[in-house]
């Protein structure tokens, strides 16, 4: 997909695929960077001789552009108020908690959005700098919902999609935001703007018609999930829902391998062999809900309804966002949730819950999942939430029990799991309780079926699925355009 004058196919995101790290001595080299993001585009993006641009998340750092794997990397430099501003600051405390559904209160400072612009512009110069003529751009996540409108203007030549990974709030939450027309206005200077669900593609088309003066029309073309497109200053913006998912495939042939299954088996022994494993395995983020199964947990230990004798719940905690105020406050009162369930329900030796604030290699990961009897995702909000799809991959034995909030993405598809609502305590000690006895039979039924929906559905049909609704014929395995669908966008 490269030509001589760029490249034909451009993924931007806040992060490239790779960190930059500091070495003692003063060098530097770069190790794989985690994250949702990476773990979902990697596999499309490898063999295609695609560019990536990103920050190399160190700031006040220039770096040369870089091929890894195949992969060209365009680090965009950011200044370290730029990542104080833009990226913790308006990113991370007014959109994140914003876009779900304001669980912490977002706060809104006029220099963090005029940072918010300028970074944008910067990422979109980078781009209008590598893209080749008539290239495919695919724009990710709300940190660049500028991008779409400021590369239009550089580069009308592009073909630009954008996704959203996290939720697209409901109207009434949104309209507080202080600059939401020219979010709004942002976003449509794509030709194909994904969400994870059609809700948050329903609410996105509600307010470019009443903020943007688009009109909304008919939807035109068989795409998945699509609710209709709009007409926008005398353009056909595509509005669609892709589900994002993972590489299933691979994660199933990891949790069969003989060196993660022994891992399991050691880590059942590791936690003295009791009846059950409860595992939660996050982002330590305030929207997960890590706090509502703490609650669970030492509610259902109160009440003698679980014995700490028998049953462990294993917490792990992906240090994140450290430096931003509510995460520090949310990780203050998990650790002392933590400390107060060990200090009342703990034997010396035997912790009721076990805690860990590190990021574990995907293989120790893997052998958790496998080891575990039952998954505890309970976010308040969340866009997909690929942990739970991952855990699904994991259990090839169709051992396991996933227990699912209503209110991550992935529930609309995983509807086998056993759906909770996040907000009702009760119901959450109830479910648990019923996931922790489920028959084996019952048990093996419903994995089964969830496990159909991922190995079906993964990351490579998700971006299959986008890219050809973008115009893109993916079957080709370059961009070359699909004339059917150009019509289309076009309106014939
Ligand atoms: C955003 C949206 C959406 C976690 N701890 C470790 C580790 N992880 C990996 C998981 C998973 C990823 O991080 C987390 O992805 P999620 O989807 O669960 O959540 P976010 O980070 O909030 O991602 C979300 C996603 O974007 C994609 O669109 O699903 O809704 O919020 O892959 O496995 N990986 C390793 N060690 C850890 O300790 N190796």
């Amino acid at each position: 997909m490269e030509s001589a004058g760029g490249s034909g196919f451009v993924v931007v995101a806040n992060r490239l695929p790779v960190d930059l790290e500091r070495q003692a001595d003063g060098t530097q080299r770069w190790r794989p960077s985690p994250g949702g993001l990476v773990t979902a585009l990697e596999p499309m993006l490898r063999g295609r001789d695609g560019a990536w641009v990103g920050w190399p998340g160190v700031p006040d750092e220039d770096v040369e552009p870089l091929e890894e794997n195949g992969l060209r990397l365009h680090p965009v430099t950011l200044t370290s108020q730029e990542v104080a501003d833009y990226y913790e600051g308006f990113s991370n405390a007014s959109l994140w908690p914003l876009y779900h559904d304001v669980v912490a209160p977002p706060v809104f400072h006029r220099h963090w959005w005029q940072a918010y612009v300028r970074v944008n512009e910067r990422f979109a110069d980078a781009v209008a700098d590598v893209a080749a003529p008539g290239a495919t751009v695919w724009v990710q996540d709300y940190q660049l919902q500028l991008v779409p409108s400021a590369l239009r203007l550089r580069r009308p030549d592009l073909r630009i999609g954008f996704f959203l990974h996290i939720p697209f709030p409901p109207t009434e939450l949104f309209i507080q935001l202080p600059w939401r027309s020219q979010i709004v206005e942002g976003l449509l200077g794509a030709d194909l703007i994904g969400f994870q669900t059609p809700g948050g593609a329903r609410n996105f088309r509600w307010l470019a018609t009443r903020l943007a003066g688009s009109t909304a029309t008919a939807a035109v073309g068989r795409t998945r999930g699509r609710t209709g497109d709009l007409d926008y200053q005398g353009r056909r913006v595509r509005l669609g829902s892709f589900p994002i998912s993972i590489d299933s495939a691979a994660l199933d042939k990891l949790a069969r391998s003989d060196t993660v299954r022994k891992r399991a088996r050691e880590i059942r022994a590791e936690l003295g062999e009791p009846w059950r494993i409860v595992l939660g395995v996050d982002r330590l983020d305030y929207t997960k809900g890590i706090d509502v199964r703490l609650r669970a947990f030492h509610e259902l230990l109160t009440e003698r309804r679980v014995d700490a004798e028998q049953t462990v719940l294993v917490q792990l905690a992906t240090p994140s966002r450290e430096r931003v105020e509510h995460y520090q406050e949310m990780r203050a009162d998990i650790e002392q949730s933590v400390g107060r369930i060990n200090g009342e329900f703990a034997r010396v030796g035997h912790p009721a819950v076990h805690y860990l604030h590190q990021f574990l290699p995907r293989d120790e990961l893997a052998a958790f999942f496998l080891a575990s009897d039952v998954m505890l995702v309970t976010p308040l909000r969340d866009g997909m939430n690929l942990v739970a799809k991952e855990y699904i991959a994991c259990r090839p034995d169709l051992g396991g029990a996933l227990v699912l909030s209503e209110f991550a993405g992935a529930a609309a598809e995983l509807t086998s799991a056993f759906l909770v609502n996040p907000h009702d305590l009760d119901g959450v000690k109830n479910t648990l309780l019923e996931a922790l006895d489920v028959s084996e039979e019952d048990g093996r039924r419903r994995m089964r079926s969830l496990r159909r929906q991922v190995l079906a559905h993964d990351v490579d049909r998700w971006a299959r699925g986008f890219l050809e609704a973008l115009g893109v014929d993916t079957s080709l395995g370059d961009d070359e355009t699909d004339d059917d669908a150009e019509a289309d966008a076009r309106g014939a």
